[in-house]
Protein backbone atom coordinates (compact mmCIF):
# COMPACT_ATOMS: atom_id res chain seq x y z
CA UNK A 1 0.00 0.00 0.00
CA UNK A 2 1.13 3.46 -0.92
CA UNK A 3 0.94 4.85 2.75
CA UNK A 4 3.13 1.90 3.91
CA UNK A 5 6.15 2.36 1.25
CA UNK A 6 9.18 3.07 2.97
CA UNK A 7 10.90 6.48 1.46
CA UNK A 8 14.14 6.97 2.53
CA UNK A 9 15.90 10.42 2.37
CA UNK A 10 19.13 10.47 1.14
CA UNK A 11 21.30 13.61 2.35
CA UNK A 12 24.34 15.54 1.11
CA UNK A 13 27.08 13.08 1.03
CA UNK A 14 25.62 10.23 2.05
CA UNK A 15 25.25 6.53 0.22
CA UNK A 16 21.96 5.64 -1.36
CA UNK A 17 20.81 2.53 -0.33
CA UNK A 18 22.06 0.74 -3.98
CA UNK A 19 26.01 2.50 -2.67
CA UNK A 20 25.34 5.21 -4.90
CA UNK A 21 27.34 8.75 -3.12
CA UNK A 22 24.86 11.38 -3.98
CA UNK A 23 25.79 14.61 -3.92
CA UNK A 24 22.33 16.55 -2.69
CA UNK A 25 19.03 15.54 -1.40
CA UNK A 26 17.37 12.99 -3.70
CA UNK A 27 13.92 10.63 -2.85
CA UNK A 28 14.71 7.19 -2.89
CA UNK A 29 11.73 4.93 -3.19
CA UNK A 30 12.55 1.31 -3.08
CA UNK A 31 9.52 0.08 -4.81
CA UNK A 32 10.86 1.72 -7.98
CA UNK A 33 13.52 -1.25 -8.06
CA UNK A 34 10.62 -3.06 -9.42
CA UNK A 35 10.51 -2.87 -13.41
CA UNK A 36 7.49 -0.14 -12.85
CA UNK A 37 5.52 -0.64 -16.09
CA UNK A 38 3.76 2.81 -15.82
CA UNK A 39 6.92 4.84 -15.83
CA UNK A 40 7.88 3.81 -19.16
CA UNK A 41 8.44 6.22 -21.37
CA UNK A 42 7.69 5.18 -25.57
CA UNK A 43 8.68 7.68 -28.28
CA UNK A 44 7.44 5.92 -31.31
CA UNK A 45 10.00 6.27 -34.03
CA UNK A 46 9.76 5.18 -38.14
CA UNK A 47 12.21 2.21 -39.88
CA UNK A 48 14.70 5.27 -40.95
CA UNK A 49 14.58 6.67 -37.25
CA UNK A 50 15.02 3.06 -35.12
CA UNK A 51 18.22 2.43 -37.47
CA UNK A 52 19.99 5.17 -37.52
CA UNK A 53 19.54 5.16 -33.42
CA UNK A 54 20.44 1.54 -33.13
CA UNK A 55 23.92 2.55 -35.25
CA UNK A 56 24.39 5.72 -33.04
CA UNK A 57 24.17 3.67 -29.76
CA UNK A 58 25.92 0.25 -30.93
CA UNK A 59 29.34 2.02 -29.52
CA UNK A 60 27.98 4.04 -26.61
CA UNK A 61 29.90 2.62 -23.58
CA UNK A 62 27.01 3.22 -20.97
CA UNK A 63 24.60 1.14 -22.55
CA UNK A 64 26.92 -1.89 -23.51
CA UNK A 65 26.30 -3.94 -19.81
CA UNK A 66 22.61 -3.73 -20.64
CA UNK A 67 20.51 -6.49 -20.63
CA UNK A 68 18.36 -6.84 -23.98
CA UNK A 69 14.97 -6.19 -22.19
CA UNK A 70 16.23 -3.27 -20.49
CA UNK A 71 18.69 -1.71 -24.04
CA UNK A 72 15.10 -2.40 -25.68
CA UNK A 73 13.82 0.14 -22.95
CA UNK A 74 15.89 2.59 -23.80
CA UNK A 75 16.09 3.02 -27.18
CA UNK A 76 11.79 2.88 -27.06
CA UNK A 77 12.33 5.90 -24.44
CA UNK A 78 14.70 7.76 -27.28
CA UNK A 79 13.42 10.96 -28.66
CA UNK A 80 14.90 12.74 -31.57
CA UNK A 81 16.49 16.12 -31.02
CA UNK A 82 17.44 18.12 -34.61
CA UNK A 83 20.46 20.76 -33.78
CA UNK A 84 21.13 23.81 -35.03
CA UNK A 85 24.96 25.27 -35.62
CA UNK A 86 25.56 27.13 -32.69
CA UNK A 87 23.23 25.72 -30.50
CA UNK A 88 23.59 25.48 -26.79
CA UNK A 89 22.84 21.73 -26.45
CA UNK A 90 23.59 22.06 -22.66
CA UNK A 91 24.76 24.80 -20.50
CA UNK A 92 27.04 24.25 -17.60
CA UNK A 93 25.69 24.79 -13.79
CA UNK A 94 21.73 23.96 -15.35
CA UNK A 95 19.97 21.28 -13.92
CA UNK A 96 20.27 17.81 -15.65
CA UNK A 97 16.64 16.92 -18.16
CA UNK A 98 18.43 14.43 -20.60
CA UNK A 99 20.85 12.16 -21.44
CA UNK A 100 22.22 12.68 -25.03
CA UNK A 101 23.62 10.39 -27.74
CA UNK A 102 24.94 11.69 -31.02
CA UNK A 103 22.96 11.03 -34.16
CA UNK A 104 25.23 13.26 -36.30
CA UNK A 105 27.42 17.21 -36.24
CA UNK A 106 30.05 18.13 -34.51
CA UNK A 107 30.13 19.66 -30.79
CA UNK A 108 32.93 21.56 -28.63
CA UNK A 109 32.75 21.33 -25.14
CA UNK A 110 33.59 24.27 -23.34
CA UNK A 111 34.48 24.37 -19.11
CA UNK A 112 34.19 27.23 -17.54
CA UNK A 113 37.79 28.12 -15.18
CA UNK A 114 37.37 31.55 -13.32
CA UNK A 115 34.16 32.50 -15.06
CA UNK A 116 36.32 32.34 -18.74
CA UNK A 117 34.96 29.20 -21.06
CA UNK A 118 37.58 27.18 -22.60
CA UNK A 119 37.08 24.55 -24.90
CA UNK A 120 38.55 21.44 -23.79
CA UNK A 121 37.45 19.14 -26.51
CA UNK A 122 35.13 17.85 -29.41
CA UNK A 123 32.79 15.23 -30.71
CA UNK A 124 32.68 14.90 -34.11
CA UNK A 125 29.64 12.70 -35.11
CA UNK A 126 29.75 10.16 -32.18
CA UNK A 127 29.23 9.59 -28.66
CA UNK A 128 27.48 10.87 -26.02
CA UNK A 129 27.24 13.40 -23.04
CA UNK A 130 25.08 14.46 -20.40
CA UNK A 131 25.26 11.45 -18.14
CA UNK A 132 26.93 13.47 -14.94
CA UNK A 133 24.38 15.37 -14.07
CA UNK A 134 22.28 12.90 -14.04
CA UNK A 135 23.92 10.07 -12.86
CA UNK A 136 25.46 11.88 -9.73
CA UNK A 137 22.35 14.81 -9.03
CA UNK A 138 25.28 17.83 -9.98
CA UNK A 139 24.62 21.15 -11.90
CA UNK A 140 25.65 20.48 -15.92
CA UNK A 141 29.64 20.25 -15.60
CA UNK A 142 30.06 21.48 -19.12
CA UNK A 143 28.85 23.74 -22.18
CA UNK A 144 28.08 21.53 -25.16
CA UNK A 145 27.76 23.75 -28.55
CA UNK A 146 26.70 22.77 -32.03
CA UNK A 147 29.90 23.84 -34.22
CA UNK A 148 27.28 22.22 -37.59
CA UNK A 149 23.82 21.87 -37.43
CA UNK A 150 23.09 17.96 -36.39
CA UNK A 151 20.76 15.89 -34.45
CA UNK A 152 21.07 14.15 -31.38
CA UNK A 153 19.06 11.46 -29.13
CA UNK A 154 17.82 12.41 -25.89
CA UNK A 155 16.76 9.92 -23.01
CA UNK A 156 14.98 11.37 -20.32
CA UNK A 157 16.13 11.82 -16.86
CA UNK A 158 13.77 9.17 -14.97
CA UNK A 159 14.42 6.63 -17.74
CA UNK A 160 18.16 7.31 -17.54
CA UNK A 161 17.99 6.95 -13.50
CA UNK A 162 15.60 3.85 -13.24
CA UNK A 163 17.87 1.46 -15.71
CA UNK A 164 20.97 3.65 -16.23
CA UNK A 165 22.23 4.12 -12.49
CA UNK A 166 20.12 0.92 -11.15
CA UNK A 167 22.57 -0.48 -13.83
CA UNK A 168 25.86 1.09 -12.56
CA UNK A 169 24.91 0.07 -9.05
CA UNK A 170 25.59 -3.75 -10.31
CA UNK A 171 28.64 -2.51 -12.56
CA UNK A 172 29.59 -1.50 -8.59
CA UNK A 173 29.84 -4.88 -7.17
CA UNK A 174 30.77 -6.31 -10.31
CA UNK A 175 34.29 -4.13 -10.68
CA UNK A 176 34.90 -2.42 -7.55
CA UNK A 177 37.14 -4.72 -6.46
CA UNK A 178 39.30 -4.91 -9.43
CA UNK A 179 39.63 -1.38 -10.23
CA UNK A 180 40.56 -1.33 -6.67
CA UNK A 181 43.16 -3.57 -7.59
CA UNK A 182 44.96 -1.85 -10.24
CA UNK A 183 48.52 -0.38 -9.61
CA UNK A 184 47.82 2.55 -12.42
CA UNK A 185 45.06 3.64 -10.83
CA UNK A 186 46.59 3.96 -7.10
CA UNK A 187 46.88 8.00 -7.37
CA UNK A 188 42.90 8.11 -7.34
CA UNK A 189 40.72 8.53 -4.62
CA UNK A 190 38.11 5.85 -3.84
CA UNK A 191 35.37 7.98 -4.91
CA UNK A 192 37.28 8.88 -7.92
CA UNK A 193 37.72 5.13 -8.82
CA UNK A 194 34.17 4.43 -8.03
CA UNK A 195 33.63 7.29 -10.90
CA UNK A 196 35.78 5.28 -12.99
CA UNK A 197 33.47 2.54 -12.67
CA UNK A 198 31.22 3.90 -13.51
CA UNK A 199 31.47 5.38 -16.56
CA UNK A 200 33.26 2.03 -18.47
CA UNK A 201 32.03 -0.36 -20.61
CA UNK A 202 32.76 -4.15 -21.25
CA UNK A 203 33.75 -5.39 -24.63
CA UNK A 204 34.52 -8.70 -25.69
CA UNK A 205 36.45 -9.82 -28.43
CA UNK A 206 37.20 -13.31 -30.20
CA UNK A 207 40.47 -14.64 -30.99
CA UNK A 208 42.21 -13.11 -33.65
CA UNK A 209 39.36 -9.77 -33.68
CA UNK A 210 41.55 -6.27 -34.20
CA UNK A 211 40.66 -4.38 -30.73
CA UNK A 212 43.05 -1.20 -32.31
CA UNK A 213 44.81 -0.68 -35.70
CA UNK A 214 48.10 1.30 -36.03
CA UNK A 215 47.74 4.70 -37.56
CA UNK A 216 43.76 4.77 -36.39
CA UNK A 217 42.64 7.83 -34.67
CA UNK A 218 41.91 7.24 -30.93
CA UNK A 219 38.41 7.39 -29.50
CA UNK A 220 39.38 5.00 -26.34
CA UNK A 221 41.02 3.76 -23.37
CA UNK A 222 41.51 -0.46 -23.03
CA UNK A 223 41.77 -2.56 -19.37
CA UNK A 224 41.84 -5.63 -20.02
CA UNK A 225 39.37 -7.86 -17.50
CA UNK A 226 40.64 -11.25 -18.97
CA UNK A 227 42.78 -13.05 -21.85
CA UNK A 228 45.42 -11.71 -23.58
CA UNK A 229 46.33 -8.81 -25.99
CA UNK A 230 48.93 -9.05 -28.72
CA UNK A 231 50.65 -5.56 -29.85
CA UNK A 232 51.78 -5.52 -32.80
CA UNK A 233 53.94 -2.64 -34.72
CA UNK A 234 55.02 -1.90 -38.29
CA UNK A 235 57.92 -0.46 -39.17
CA UNK A 236 57.98 2.97 -40.04
CA UNK A 237 58.61 2.93 -43.99
CA UNK A 238 55.33 1.48 -46.05
CA UNK A 239 58.08 -0.73 -48.34
CA UNK A 240 59.59 -1.77 -44.50
CA UNK A 241 56.18 -2.71 -43.40
CA UNK A 242 55.64 -4.87 -46.70
CA UNK A 243 58.68 -6.75 -46.26
CA UNK A 244 58.97 -7.53 -42.90
CA UNK A 245 54.82 -7.57 -41.69
CA UNK A 246 54.13 -6.39 -38.12
CA UNK A 247 56.03 -7.06 -35.51
CA UNK A 248 54.94 -8.61 -32.13
CA UNK A 249 55.98 -5.77 -29.48
CA UNK A 250 54.14 -6.27 -26.14
CA UNK A 251 51.43 -8.80 -24.68
CA UNK A 252 48.89 -7.17 -22.56
CA UNK A 253 47.04 -9.44 -19.22
CA UNK A 254 44.56 -9.01 -16.55
CA UNK A 255 44.78 -6.03 -15.04
CA UNK A 256 47.24 -4.08 -17.68
CA UNK A 257 46.17 -1.12 -19.90
CA UNK A 258 46.87 -0.22 -23.46
CA UNK A 259 45.64 2.54 -26.47
CA UNK A 260 46.95 5.79 -23.53
CA UNK A 261 49.54 6.33 -26.05
CA UNK A 262 47.03 8.20 -28.74
CA UNK A 263 44.79 9.73 -25.74
CA UNK A 264 48.02 11.40 -24.17
CA UNK A 265 49.69 12.45 -27.57
CA UNK A 266 47.05 13.27 -29.69
CA UNK A 267 48.92 11.09 -32.61
CA UNK A 268 46.82 8.66 -34.49
CA UNK A 269 47.43 4.98 -32.58
CA UNK A 270 51.37 3.74 -32.52
CA UNK A 271 50.33 0.04 -32.71
CA UNK A 272 47.71 -2.44 -33.33
CA UNK A 273 46.48 -4.63 -30.89
CA UNK A 274 44.76 -8.08 -31.07
CA UNK A 275 42.56 -10.44 -29.34
CA UNK A 276 44.90 -13.87 -28.70
CA UNK A 277 41.85 -16.08 -27.42
CA UNK A 278 38.80 -14.58 -26.35
CA UNK A 279 39.59 -11.44 -24.72
CA UNK A 280 37.30 -8.97 -22.03
CA UNK A 281 38.41 -5.12 -21.67
CA UNK A 282 37.01 -2.51 -20.00
CA UNK A 283 36.55 0.45 -21.93
CA UNK A 284 36.28 3.85 -21.50
CA UNK A 285 35.55 6.98 -24.05
CA UNK A 286 38.50 9.94 -24.66
CA UNK A 287 36.35 12.72 -22.39
CA UNK A 288 35.89 10.32 -19.42
CA UNK A 289 39.99 9.33 -19.64
CA UNK A 290 40.75 13.37 -19.67
CA UNK A 291 38.63 14.32 -17.21
CA UNK A 292 39.27 11.26 -14.67
CA UNK A 293 42.52 9.89 -14.87
CA UNK A 294 44.51 13.08 -14.80
CA UNK A 295 45.88 12.19 -11.58
CA UNK A 296 46.86 8.98 -13.32
CA UNK A 297 49.50 10.78 -15.54
CA UNK A 298 52.97 10.30 -14.19
CA UNK A 299 52.69 6.50 -13.95
CA UNK A 300 51.60 6.63 -17.41
CA UNK A 301 53.96 8.64 -18.92
CA UNK A 302 57.18 7.09 -17.10
CA UNK A 303 55.47 3.62 -18.94
CA UNK A 304 55.42 5.97 -22.56
CA UNK A 305 59.18 7.12 -21.59
CA UNK A 306 59.96 2.80 -21.69
CA UNK A 307 58.41 2.09 -25.02
CA UNK A 308 60.64 4.72 -26.85
CA UNK A 309 63.84 2.95 -24.67
CA UNK A 310 62.19 -0.38 -26.26
CA UNK A 311 61.67 1.10 -29.19
CA UNK A 312 64.72 1.73 -30.14
CA UNK A 313 66.46 -1.83 -28.91
CA UNK A 314 63.98 -3.70 -30.86
CA UNK A 315 63.69 -1.56 -34.18
CA UNK A 316 67.54 0.03 -33.79
CA UNK A 317 66.48 3.55 -34.19
CA UNK A 318 63.99 5.50 -32.50
CA UNK A 319 61.72 5.42 -34.77
CA UNK A 320 59.29 8.56 -33.95
CA UNK A 321 56.09 6.76 -32.01
CA UNK A 322 54.79 10.42 -31.79
CA UNK A 323 53.65 10.24 -35.23
CA UNK A 324 52.76 6.06 -35.88
CA UNK A 325 51.61 6.64 -39.59
CA UNK A 326 54.53 8.54 -41.20
P1 LIG B 1 26.81 16.77 -17.68
O1 LIG B 1 25.53 16.14 -17.38
O2 LIG B 1 27.57 17.38 -16.57
C1 LIG B 1 27.76 18.29 -19.55
O3 LIG B 1 26.61 17.86 -18.83
C2 LIG B 1 28.44 17.10 -20.13
O4 LIG B 1 29.63 17.34 -20.83
C3 LIG B 1 28.88 16.14 -19.03
O5 LIG B 1 27.73 15.63 -18.38
C4 LIG B 1 29.74 15.18 -19.81
O6 LIG B 1 28.95 14.21 -20.42
C5 LIG B 1 30.32 16.09 -20.91
N1 LIG B 1 34.22 17.69 -17.84
C6 LIG B 1 32.90 17.60 -17.59
N2 LIG B 1 31.98 17.19 -18.48
C7 LIG B 1 32.41 16.82 -19.68
C8 LIG B 1 33.77 16.88 -20.01
C9 LIG B 1 34.69 17.35 -19.05
N3 LIG B 1 33.89 16.43 -21.28
C10 LIG B 1 32.67 16.11 -21.71
N4 LIG B 1 31.76 16.33 -20.76
N5 LIG B 1 36.06 17.48 -19.28
C11 LIG B 1 36.62 17.44 -20.62
C12 LIG B 1 37.37 16.22 -20.97
C13 LIG B 1 37.73 16.19 -22.44
C14 LIG B 1 36.99 17.80 -18.17
C15 LIG B 1 37.34 19.26 -18.21
C16 LIG B 1 38.20 19.69 -17.07
P1 LIG C 1 48.01 3.65 -28.65
O1 LIG C 1 46.89 4.50 -28.30
O2 LIG C 1 49.10 4.22 -29.50
C1 LIG C 1 48.38 1.19 -29.41
O3 LIG C 1 47.48 2.31 -29.34
C2 LIG C 1 48.83 0.85 -28.03
O4 LIG C 1 49.81 -0.18 -27.90
C3 LIG C 1 49.58 2.04 -27.41
O5 LIG C 1 48.66 3.11 -27.28
C4 LIG C 1 50.11 1.42 -26.17
O6 LIG C 1 49.14 1.38 -25.17
C5 LIG C 1 50.39 -0.01 -26.60
N1 LIG C 1 55.19 1.27 -28.17
C6 LIG C 1 54.00 1.85 -28.43
N2 LIG C 1 52.81 1.39 -27.98
C7 LIG C 1 52.83 0.32 -27.21
C8 LIG C 1 54.03 -0.32 -26.89
C9 LIG C 1 55.25 0.18 -27.42
N3 LIG C 1 53.71 -1.36 -26.12
C10 LIG C 1 52.38 -1.34 -25.94
N4 LIG C 1 51.84 -0.32 -26.61
N5 LIG C 1 56.48 -0.42 -27.18
C11 LIG C 1 56.60 -1.69 -26.47
C12 LIG C 1 57.37 -1.58 -25.23
C13 LIG C 1 57.40 -2.86 -24.46
C14 LIG C 1 57.67 0.15 -27.77
C15 LIG C 1 57.77 -0.20 -29.21
C16 LIG C 1 58.77 -1.21 -29.54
Amino acid sequence: MREQRLYIWCIRHSLDPTGYPYLCAEAYNPDEEEDDMESRVIHPKTDDQRNRLQEACKDILLFKNLDPEQMSQVLDAMFEKLIEGGEHVIDQGDDGDNFYVIDRGTYDIYVKCDGVGRCVGTYDNRGSFGELALMYNTPRAATIIATSPGAVWGLDRLTFRRIIVKNNAKKRRMYENFIESLPFLKSLEVSERLKVVDVIGTKVYSDGEQIIAQGDMADCFFIVESGEVRITMKRKSKQDAEENGAVEIARCFRGQYFGELALVTNKPRAASAFALGTVKCLVMDVQAFERLLGPCMEIMKRNIANYEEQLVALFGTNMDIADPSA
